[in-house]
């Protein structure tokens, strides 16, 4: 599948320090120690109803997780997946009278246009559940060969009485995890499984649902081995970070990872797990099955900025969740047109501290709201004071672009990449 294109970024002098970042595994703020190469994998969109603030604000956070490790002087291999098949496409296509491969279609369009909006970097791999399925079809028979799957009628399941490891992502009790799992697509009641917490690896063909052939029958993959699957075989058997948004944390990432290290006999499998905290509207989770959704491409269309729409979701730190109201677009306009106007001036006060301020706001767990202030200080400097500094404005604009990814050209800020 076509990643999208990546924007410019301009270099910055010296380099970025360690990045620090909360680690859901261990519950604490940990380095990140990572080798000279990164590997990152990041949940990607299931295609309908894209892209919304909720998708935005966790792409955005990976973004900047991407930038600091770039700045710290790493290589990244960032894979990212699309699942382009699963029982909410079916749902849309059957309620919008449409074909799911359209609506994946589109819609993953979408998402890859609001992004180059947003100037997120592109993943290395970006790569479609089914364009997969020969990866999870050998997964899976890499369980099996381990012991690591049974049957239910014709559909597969995996034991997770074989993952030593089992709960040491999400720390949650039983309890939890089978509430968790029946709301997010498993099926803890399903007569005949061993444990109701097992996830499924193989959806026997049911009438009116694609299937693709396989040895064990003709079917369609679970969710979790989706993710296990392109990530052991993009990155391999040891990532540096996994990411998602909390919603994801279990049952997703603890079944795929329980996945990953049955197969590969490696633990862990993620030397960090980063989770997102969950961007609400109406008091609510921002959630396809809820309704309650602002979209980046509708913000667009009513002529907001994609750089406004960026600094809006930069004003959140990404371990607290919050509420979407339109004063923050407002908010977000008048930020980056001071930005723009003070980096616009032939000189401005020396601008190397504010460099050094936004790495360290930056790598202390990616504290993005603390660097927009940084750059808020130096813009007020700027704009009251002075400055005799020629580099500084230049300096700035790196730093915003660079770092934040906040392009303060005025022309393409103002809109000509909508
Ligand atoms: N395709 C799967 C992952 S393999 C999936 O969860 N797709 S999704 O479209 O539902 O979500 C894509 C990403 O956006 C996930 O990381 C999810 O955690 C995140 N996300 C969804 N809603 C919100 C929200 N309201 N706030 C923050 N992040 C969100
Ligand atoms: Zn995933």
């Amino acid at each position: 599948m076509q990643s999208w294109p990546a924007p410019t970024r301009s270099r910055l002098p010296g380099r970025g320090m360690p990045l620090r970042v909360y680690d859901t595994a261990t519950r604490s703020v940990r380095p990140l120690a990572a080798g000279r190469t990164a590997r990152m994998y990041v949940c990607g969109i299931t295609p309908y109803d894209a892209t919304h603030l909720g998708h935005a604000f966790t792409y955005v956070t990976y973004d900047l997780l991407h930038r600091v490790l770039l700045d710290a002087g790493h290589d990244v291999i960032y894979a990212q997946n699309v699942t382009d098949v699963d029982d909410p496409l079916f749902e849309r296509a059957r309620r919008d009278g449409s074909d799911w491969r359209e609506i994946a279609r589109s819609q993953t369009d979408l998402f890859r246009a609001d992004m180059t909006a947003l100037r997120v970097l592109p993943p290395t791999v970006y790569v479609g559940a089914v364009e997969s399925i020969p990866l999870v079809i050998e997964l899976i028979g890499k369980l099996h060969a381990h012991g690591a799957t049974y049957q239910v009628d014709s559909d597969i399941y995996f034991p997770v009485e074989t993952a030593p490891h089992f709960g040491a992502v999400s720390h949650l009790g039983r309890e939890a995890m089978v509430a968790r799992a029946a709301d997010s697509g498993g099926d803890p009641d399903r007569p005949g499984k061993k444990d109701p917490l097992d996830p499924l690896l193989w959806r026997a063909e049911r009438p009116g649902e694609p299937a693709w052939p396989s040895p064990f029958g003709p079917g369609r993959p679970g969710w979790h081995i989706e993710c296990a699957a392109i990530a052991l075989t993009h990155l391999g058997a040891t990532i540096d970070v996994q990411g998602g948004g909390t919603d994801l944390t279990f049952p997703h990432h603890e079944c795929g990872v329980a996945h990953a290290e049955v197969a590969s006999g490696v633990w862990p499998f993620a030397r960090t797990y980063v989770h997102t905290a969950m961007v609400s509207l109406d008091g609510h989770k921002m959630s396809k099955s809820r309704g309650n959704l602002e979209f980046v491409s509708r913000l667009r269309r009513h002529g907001v900025p994609p750089a406004a729409i960026r600094l809006a979701l930069l004003d959140h730190q990404h371990t607290v969740g919050w509420e979407w109201t339109p004063a923050a677009v407002e908010s977000a306009r008048g930020r980056l047109a001071r930005w723009q106007l003070a980096t616009s001036r032939e000189h401005g006060p020396d601008a190397r501290p504010l460099l050094d301020d936004v790495r360290r706001h930056l790598a202390d767990d990616l504290d993005a709201p603390a660097a927009v202030a940084a750059v808020d200080r130096w813009t007020t400097a700027a704009l009251t004071t002075g400055g005799h500094d020629p580099d500084a404005p230049g300096l700035v604009r790196t730093i915003s672009d660079s770092l934040l990814g906040v392009d303060l050209d005025p022309v393409v800020a103002g809109g000509s990449s909508v």
